[in-house]
């Protein structure tokens, strides 16, 4: 499949920022390692992977505005593009030697997301989508599961830290779902929940409590993949209210039955 100058660009990017996390997750003892919040690491490995995020994408396109998990907002002179960064999604697993973390970034055109780059230099998956173009892993087109059935269903989720806002209710709905579902996977990753919903791995992926940056690049991915992505009430707000219910169009509905049967 041929690229996209702005897909190049994206990827050139998370190329280098992925090499930077394979060393860095080879010597995790020496990373400078601290607690943001309850559960929520932050490493040398995290600051480094977006500083060459940021560099090479403002290289590429200068004026471009930026939201990263690190650093925040930095406005640039064009207001119309801004990268969305997550330059390590999946901290508590890498800094556990867990190969399940990724780098996660989205460009967002007028307030609408319109491509995601997501790589796992660990387990050398790409994922690449542009809006309109289809979604690609290591240049494979994917497909969203076709599975109609919850029973037959494996499905992802992120469960919120204990007493963080959400934590009970989101308790109420992993006890509705998983007596309907043949499985629930907490992998630790938005973006890789996101990516495994878009290469039909999962056949779904539900989870509250997110930031823009986990879940930017995935959207386009999964979007392109065919999944239906929306918040947890059905609507488009993903990225403001943090809830995300992802699947194929048939399970997305039985999905938002049984999230508001559990409430
Ligand atoms: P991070 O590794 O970039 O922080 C895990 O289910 C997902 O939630 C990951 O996307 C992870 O992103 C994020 N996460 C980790 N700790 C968190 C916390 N305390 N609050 C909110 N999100 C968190
Ligand atoms: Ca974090
Ligand atoms: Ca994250
Ligand atoms: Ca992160």
């Amino acid at each position: 499949m041929a690229r996209t100058a702005l897909l190049n660009v994206m990827v050139n990017a998370v190329l280098k920022a992925g090499r930077g996390l394979a060393r860095d997750f080879g010597e995790v003892e020496n990373l400078q390692v601290s607690l943001k919040g309850p559960g929520d690491f932050v490493s040398a490995a995290d600051r480094r992977a977006e500083e060459t995020l940021i560099a090479e994408l403002r290289k590429a396109r200068p004026g471009y505005s930026f939201l990263a998990e690190e650093s925040g907002v930095t406005e640039g002179s064009d207001n119309v593009h801004r990268w969305i960064i997550d330059p390590l999604d999946g901290t508590t697993n890498f800094l556990h030697g867990n190969p399940i973390f990724a780098i996660s970034v989205g460009l967002e055109r007028e307030g609408t997301m319109v491509a995601g780059v997501i790589y796992n230099p660990i387990l050398n998956e790409l994922y690449v989508a542009e809006r309109g173009s289809g979604a690609f892993l290591n240049d494979r087109r994917l497909r969203v599961a076709n599975r109609s059935h919850l029973a037959d269903c494996v499905i992802a989720s992120g469960i919120p830290q204990l007493n963080r806002p959400g934590q009970p209710e989101y308790l109420k709905e992993l006890s509705t779902v998983i007596g309907q579902v043949a499985g629930v996977r907490c992998n630790g990753s938005a973006a890789m929940d996101l990516a495994w919903t878009a290469s039909g791995r999962f056949d779904g992926y539900w989870q509250r409590g997110l930031s823009p940056w986990d879940v930017a690049g995935g959207i386009v991915i999964a979007r392109e993949a065919g999944v239906m992505v929306s918040d947890q009430a059905g609507g488009e707000n993903v990225l403001e209210s943090g809830s995300i219910l992802a699947a194929n169009e048939t399970i997305h509905r039985r999905m938002i039955e049984l999230l508001d049967a559990s409430r």
